[in-house]
């Protein structure tokens, strides 16, 4: 099977998040998860963009996959260049700190022009990403097998596994191989508030793996550290600067402040286009504020006073000292300045 085909067919366990059918954005819509496994079918730019936006999509590697498509479907709609540049620039818009959106734009902007060229590149960004993500599962596993307690504990927030990447995940990938190989012996998904793709997603992709698992309210993640079974605390990232420093799922930060206190290894698994040379610190990141309505319901209904404001940053910057490895397709390291 070619590299491109096997993008459309995960295991049973795993649906693909993005798929291109003839012009077609195929989305799994992980707003509906995990009561509905259904997809919702973008024909335009527009259409791709907002599903972006209104995270049908989410998950950096996913997003930018999604937006190498859009690209294409831009091409198709646009013949004259400031239609087809205006179309790009709202689709750069749709969320601002995954760097992969705006990665997978400036890939395709340095290919041919034509609808021809621009699909071949989008489908190599897809087939890229699944093998990025094995390469990952591979090289954080050595690395815990060399510097963690064997058979212990994990953490993770967020979602970072099949349906946040084009293959099995970044830092859930790692993960679910680890548990396979007997490095870990039970993972710790945070429910990740405000927008819960810890217990929508993670929990549901470790349950339909089955893994062993336990799903906490974010706050209890401090004292299962405390616990002492902890061997490894691995996430994923929407962006990582120069310096280091990573922009991922608020509460992270946190996570690795504690991590920190009680001795654990802290780890950040992310592709190559998650990595921002360009950018010299996390201090020069915007993020992504997100609808005070997340914050004020749950599960849809209002459980809060009707005059309370909120702030809602949907990220934060994790300051490079604070983690042990990086793991990319390249390699895995202390330092992100040589997984270049
Ligand atoms: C997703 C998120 C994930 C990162 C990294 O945020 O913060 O941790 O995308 O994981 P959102 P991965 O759900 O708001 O898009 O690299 O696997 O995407």
């Amino acid at each position: 099977m070619g590299a491109a085909d096997m993008t459309e067919s995960k295991n049973q366990h795993e649906p693909a998040a993005v798929a291109w059918r003839d012009g077609v954005v195929r989305l799994l819509d992980q707003r509906k998860l995990p009561r509905e496994e259904v997809y919702l079918d973008c024909a335009t730019v527009e259409a791709t963009a907002d599903a972006i936006t209104a995270m049908v999509v989410r998950g950096a590697p996913a997003i930018g996959i999604a937006a190498a498509y859009a690209v294409v479907q831009a091409r198709q709609q646009y013949l004259t260049q400031q239609a087809y540049q205006q179309a790009l620039a709202y689709l750069r818009a749709a969320r601002p700190t995954a760097v992969n959106l705006a990665w997978a734009i400036d890939t395709l902007a340095q290919q041919p022009q034509t609808v021809k060229a621009l699909l071949l590149a989008a489908k190599q960004i897809h087939a890229d990403d699944i093998t990025a993500n094995q390469t990952m599962a591979d090289l954080g596993c050595a690395w815990i097998e060399k510097h963690c307690q064997p058979g212990r504990q994990a953490i993770t927030h967020c979602h970072t596994g099949a349906i946040a990447t084009g293959g099995i995940g970044t830092a859930l990938g790692v993960l679910k191989q680890a548990y396979r190989q007997q490095l870990v012996s039970r993972i710790y998904a945070d429910e990740t508030r405000p927008w819960l793709q810890g217990a929508r997603l993670t929990a549901w992709e470790l349950a339909k793996n089955g893994i062993e698992h336990r799903l906490i309210a974010d706050s209890a993640s401090g004292s299962v550290m405390a616990g002492g079974k902890v061997a490894v605390i691995a996430v994923g990232a929407d962006r990582i600067t120069a310096n280091g420093d990573v922009i991922n799922k608020i509460g992270t930060y946190n996570l690795a402040v504690l991590a920190k206190y009680h001795g654990i290894p802290f780890m950040v698994v992310a592709p190559q286009s998650t990595v921002d040379r360009q950018t010299a610190s996390g201090a020069e990141v915007e993020i992504e504020q997100r609808d005070a309505a997340e914050v004020l319901t749950v599960a849809g209904q209002r459980h809060t006073a009707d005059n309370s404001k909120v702030e809602n940053p949907a990220f934060d910057v994790t300051p490079a000292e604070l983690i042990s490895v990086y793991v990319t397709e390249l390699g895995a390291s202390d330092d992100i300045g040589v997984l270049a």
